[in-house]
């Protein structure tokens, strides 16, 4: 099935690849060389006065060498700066002329190509990928009409309001300054004390409490372009749009206990996972899906348009599936492509446009600028990953790490020496002109009173939650605000989630050891100029205007597929090849990746004296880097599998995470040595049971109704 894929997809060519292949560079039978293209014939002894002598000034190539070495390194990024990326192609199904003359919403035949980074927010860029974060999740659209860049989250909303907030809400997430302490980690007292007076924030620190800020997998996460873009048609009519993208595998999560591990036994977990999958030929796959408002329904909502802290639920304004983006191709070098690709919500092509969400107009000044002093040039525009895929030509000259060579006597516009090139092009040629908004206003200071209902969005997504995803949030808030020293800011917090919802805020004052205060004394909405009418930008009470919301629960998702999931069988010598052979074929016909886990690596016997390679030994492993656990038969094998501790704490994992555990025949002898053994009747505890039944527990990811038996569970 991998196979197949990859043969499907090899006919895409792409005019991004075609463009980078110029500047790879091949060292296969090559010599070395120095910068300059001199053959080395030493490149592991400096030159020295003598064989045991100090190092000579002349030595040119030690210079060169180490030189380069010293300035390997370049700014990381302020935020998101742990990711990964991957090459792949966008397909539209159907054009959508009505909405918008984009290229790439109307030709059917195009394949675009897109470059995606998927990042975590506040850690480092060596920290685990496991953080409880919200993930970015960035499209570069190698367009025909220029490079669209949609920038956004796997999150529908963001913490704040305002560009203006965006330093203060980094700098109290971000490890605290006098201590550079936690790392990767919003649990600690700066970021609630922000939180705690900034109530526009709740609304996304409700979705980073959930689920969602603990992936699965990039594969199995939501997209979302999080503002109010527009989206405009050949006659110049302006639509409303939000941009979703649906993964083809679903939304799936890991539970706490399990990221805290992984990030242990695998700080690259998702990293690995992206590029395993896509050499796997398992190439991922989300739909991009629209939420198009007319430009008359602006004012028709409880909430404003423009507040990136707000949604609108699916339930109200459907979301309209009109493509495919398949990721199919890993970069070639992580510094190259990944790290050097600048992203930019500025980014636009014509047919698309901005609207005036403070946040939106904020962030398109702060990404250009950010690139001067990651990439050190305003020509990092040259460099291959951001190359456009369609020549550009413009008086731009000069600056840091110029790669052209443009020819001649002009540079300024207009001119007739240069025979009045490069000349503009009329909007009927592709031009870009800006949707005219009528403006008449007074320059102000301020926030809109439409953006401070900040308690209805988050109460909402709460309620729309399943049991499992509800006591999820409560064990995260409990976490989280365990981890804070300070009463003071645990008081306002439990005060807050006591406006969204009282039974969430009574658990974790109880999980806190507090009460929830009955009032607070000072205003909690402190994001407000020292003039303003503070009474005035209260948080109201919380509105119920959609008693649920379905859609944003993962309790809805998709559980039809098996496809890259990753089953543990744990074998020693004498292993029922029978049982193995069982359940291994239907898996891998799947695309699922039946893994043999045994007591040493090399090689082990099944019971028909069969070498089978071992693809980890069980001391290199954890049970959390799996998704099911199976164990065949076979009496030898099992004896020796109870005799080994760490299989029975790998067995206790799987089930304490809500996991599929699979067992055949003497395999059940190693669960009644578990906590399995006295819950075999739950329903994702296969014993003896058929092929079928193992992958449809698979394919419903957890079974959470686990949950409360799998809390007792010492592992
Ligand atoms: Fe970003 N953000 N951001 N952000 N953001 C950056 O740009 C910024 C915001 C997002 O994989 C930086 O090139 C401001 C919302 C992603 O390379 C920086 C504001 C959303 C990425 C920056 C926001 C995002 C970034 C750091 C408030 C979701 C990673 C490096 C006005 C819609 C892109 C860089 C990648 C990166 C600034 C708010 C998503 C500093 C000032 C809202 C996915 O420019």
């Amino acid at each position: 099935m991998a196979k197949q894929k990859k043969a499907s997809l090899e006919g895409t060519s792409s005019k991004k690849q075609e463009q980078l292949a110029k500047d790879k560079q091949d060292n296969i039978n090559q010599p070395l060389t120095t910068n300059q293209g001199l053959k080395v014939n030493d490149t592991n002894n400096s030159l020295k006065s003598g064989e045991r002598g100090a190092t000579l000034l002349e030595d040119f190539l030690l210079r060169e060498k180490i030189t380069h070495f010293d300035h390997e390194r370049i700014p990381e990024r302020i935020v998101h700066a742990r990711g990964s990326a991957a090459h792949g192609v966008f397909e539209l199904y159907d054009p959508i002329p009505e909405y918008t003359k984009a290229g790439i919403f109307n030709d059917t035949q195009r394949k675009t190509p897109v470059f995606v980074r998927f990042s975590t927010v506040a850690g480092s860029k060596g920290s685990p990928d496991l953080a409880r974060d919200v993930r970015g999740f960035a499209v570069k659209f190698y367009t025909e009409e220029g490079t669209w860049d949609l920038v956004g989250n796997n999150m529908p909303v963001f913490f704040i309001q305002d560009a203006m907030k965006f330093p203060d809400l980094i700098h109290s997430v971000k490890p605290e300054p006098n201590n550079e302490i936690p790392q990767a980690a919003s649990a600690h007292d700066t970021f609630y004390d922000f939180v705690s007076l900034t109530t526009e924030t709740l609304h996304n620190h409700i979705w980073a409490m959930s689920d969602r800020a603990i992936p699965r997998s990039f594969r199995m996460m939501e997209g979302f372009g999080i503002h109010t873009f527009r989206m405009i048609n050949k006659e110049g009519k302006s639509h409303f749009v939000k941009f979703h993208w649906k993964p083809k595998l679903g939304i799936h999560s890991v539970t706490w206990d399990e990221a805290v591990k992984i990030n242990g036994a695998d700080a690259d977990f998702h990293r690995r996972d992206l590029w395993d999958a896509i050499e796997d030929g398992e190439y991922p796959e989300w739909e991009l899906g629209l939420q198009l408002i007319p430009e008359e329904d602006e004012h028709k909502y409880d909430f404003d348009l423009l507040d990136p802290t707000k949604l609108i639920p699916e339930e109200m304004v459907p979301v309209k599936i009109v493509g495919k983006m398949t990721l199919n191709k890993n970069p070639d070098n992580f510094f190259a492509e990944t790290e050097q690709v600048a992203f930019l919500p500025g980014h636009i092509v014509p047919g698309l446009d901005f609207t005036n969400d403070p946040l939106l107009q904020g962030r398109l000044f702060s990404y250009r600028d950010t690139q001067l002093s990651r990439l050190g040039t305003p020509n990092f525009e040259q460099i291959p990953i951001n190359k456009p895929v369609v020549p550009t030509h413009n008086n731009q000259r000069d600056a840091h790490m110029q790669t052209r060579i443009p020819e001649g006597q002009t540079a300024y516009f207009p001119n007739t020496l240069g025979g009045g090139c490069p000349h503009m092009s009329k909007m009927s040629e592709g031009g870009f002109t800006h949707h005219e908004e009528r403006i008449d206003a007074k320059k102000i200071r301020t926030r809109s009173e439409s953006f401070s209902d900040h308690f209805s969005q988050p109460a909402l997504f709460y309620r729309s939650l399943a049991d499992w995803e509800q006591a999820h949030v409560a064990d995260a808030y409990t976490f989280e605000l365990g981890k804070c020293k300070h009463d003071a800011i645990k008081s306002r917090m439990l005060w807050l989630i006591n406006q969204i919802d009282e039974n969430l805020a009574q658990q974790v004052a109880d999980g806190l050891g507090m009460t929830v205060p009955s009032k607070i004394d000072q205003p909690i909405n402190q994001a407000i100029g020292a003039d303003a009418d503070v009474a005035k930008h209260q948080p109201g009470k919380k509105k119920i205007y959609l008693d649920k919301s379905p859609a944003l629960s993962q309790a809805q998702t998709k559980f039809d597929s098996i496809s890259t999931r990753k089953i543990a069988i744990l074998v020693a010598d004498g292993f029922s090849m029978k049982d193995y052979e069982k359940l291994q074929k239907p898996l891998k016909n799947e695309g699922a990746k039946p893994l043999l886990i045994a007591p040493h690596g090399g090689t082990i016997k099944c019971d028909q004296d069969m070498d089978h390679k071992v693809d980890a030994a069980i001391d290199t492993t954890e049970s959390v880097l799996y998704d099911a656990v199976y164990i065949p038969g076979g009496a030898k094998s099992v004896e020796k599998l109870i005799t080994t501790s760490k299989f029975i704490k790998f067995i206790n994992e799987a089930f304490k995470h809500c996991k599929t555990i699979g067992a055949d025949h003497e395999g059940e002898q190693l669960l009644d040595q578990t906590f399995v053994k006295n819950h075999k009747k739950d329903k994702a505890i296969l014993i003896n049971e058929n092929a079928e039944a193992f992958k449809s527990a698979l394919a419903h990811h957890r079974n959470w109704e686990r949950m409360e038996i799998a809390k007792e569970v010492p592992a």
